[in-house]
């Protein structure tokens, strides 16, 4: 059934029942001298590169390759957008390795054909902290698909990954693989219900009409939340503090200090937008809230290109009810005028998700750990980790 994957030292289909083995590293990691220190072979035509990308030139061919061969819908009408600043964002965190962000060429023209990345992170399962490496933006070119050329970047990945002594990762996945640690849902909440029906995003639902439709998902115009403003870099200390405490509940969390925590929570416009509650009276923050922009390109519409899309990413509330604290998001979300606002049934995020008029999305995002096993399967509510 899974050719490459059977090789590979994930828990397999066959295993799921067996309760014998232990959970944790399923290969211990073998002396450095021992990785082999030459790139897999690719075809004759192609070549390895490694993309900086910081460098503007290489930052927009991975941008290109990404825009039109990435992941679509399973209808095919949408496909990610992740523009060049996310792209940056989400492959320089602290401690990053250039080695990882891996391209294909075609040997003769240069173009760029193929891509795959990893950046390195501590997660936590149960009491472990584990050194990973997240693997994310894997990407054949449309016309050089099914030629088996995705194992050959999965393990050139693992190769630099195991140089720098790393023998675990994280990846998420809308396909299913050997096997998941835990199969989650996205949700949807419509702040633009005109313009996601108008683009075949979401449908009239049954005896309602457009008017009905958008009175039903109006938000008011400003927060309601006392003292809810936009992070600064001032609130990175509280911030971690209250996220490191609220992780330690899920069986696995990023394991993030206040460097993680200024690079991937703090504001950076058109990327990530974070809002805190600073209490009016001890003027302690007391909770917060985050989302990622990553809009969408919509396919062959006549009149909309791209659909703005907020995703929920870490949110914490201690004294602010986890709902106000959301709806809060749905109003700044609205602001900036962002068209449907996503999240996933991930953290506590099933207490709030109907109540605030999401709807379930079709399709789901499977969650997996490479070399390491779990006994059991998670419920996505046991989960700490979001995935760009
Ligand atoms: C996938 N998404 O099952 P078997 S997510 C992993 N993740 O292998 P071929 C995948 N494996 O079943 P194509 C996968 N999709 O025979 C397919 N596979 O064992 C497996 N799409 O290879 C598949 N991006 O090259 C099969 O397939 C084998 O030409 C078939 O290429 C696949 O980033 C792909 O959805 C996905 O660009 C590149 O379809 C292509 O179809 C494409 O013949 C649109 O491959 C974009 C898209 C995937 C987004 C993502 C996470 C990737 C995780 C990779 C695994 C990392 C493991 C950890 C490594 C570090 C370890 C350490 C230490
Ligand atoms: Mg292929």
């Amino acid at each position: 059934r899974h050719k490459f994957w059977e090789t590979q030292p994930v828990g397999q289909f066959k295993d799921l029942r067996d309760t014998s083995l232990p959970e944790g590293p399923i290969e211990s990691p073998t002396p450095l001298s021992e990785v082999k220190q030459e790139p897999y072979n690719l075809p004759n035509l192609y070549e390895w590169v490694t993309c900086d990308m910081d460098s503007e030139e290489t930052c927009a061919e991975v941008y290109n390759l990404l825009s039109n061969n990435y992941v679509e819908d399973d209808e095919n009408m949408f496909r990610f957008n992740y523009s060049k600043e996310f792209l940056r964002w989400a492959l320089h965190p602290p401690g990053y390795y250039k080695s990882w962000h891996i391209g294909v060429r075609v040997k003769s023209s240069k173009k760029l054909v193929a891509f795959i990345t990893g950046i390195p992170a501590r997660i936590r399962v149960r009491s472990d902290v584990v050194s990973m490496a997240e693997v994310n933006f894997l990407c054949v070119h449309k016309k050089l698909r099914s030629k088996r050329l995705a194992p050959v970047m999965i393990k050139e990945v693992t190769r630099r990954v195991h140089l720098e002594n790393i023998w675990q990762a994280a990846y998420t996945a809308g396909v299913v693989l050997p096997t998941p640690i835990t199969s989650c849902q996205y949700w949807h909440r419509s702040l633009n219900p005109k313009k996601l029906i108008d683009v075949g995003f979401s449908r009239l639902g049954p005896r309602m009409t457009m008017s009905r439709t958008m009175k039903l998902y109006k938000l008011p115009d400003s927060t309601v939340t006392p003292g809810f403003r936009k992070m600064e870099l001032r609130d990175v200390p509280a911030v971690t503090r209250l996220l490191r405490t609220y992780l330690l509940q899920f069986v696995v969390a990023p394991d993030l200090d206040e460097l993680d925590v200024e690079h991937w929570i703090l504001p950076k416009e058109g990327v990530i937008d974070s809002y805190v509650v600073e209490s009016p009276e001890t003027h302690k923050v007391t909770d917060f809230c985050s989302f990622y922009t990553l809009p969408s390109s919509i396919l062959g519409h006549p009149t909309h290109s791209t659909l703005k899309a907020a995703y929920s990413y870490y949110n914490v509330s201690t004294k602010t009810p986890l709902l106000q604290l959301m709806n809060d998001a749905l109003i700044v979300a609205k602001q900036k005028d962002f068209d449907v606002f996503n999240a996933l049934d991930v953290m506590h995020n099933e207490t709030f998700l109907k109540e605030l008029k999401y709807g379930p999305g079709d399709g789901k995002l499977h969650y997996y750990l490479y070399n390491y096993r779990l006994k059991h399967i998670l419920r996505p509510s046991e989960l700490g980790l979001v995935l760009l």
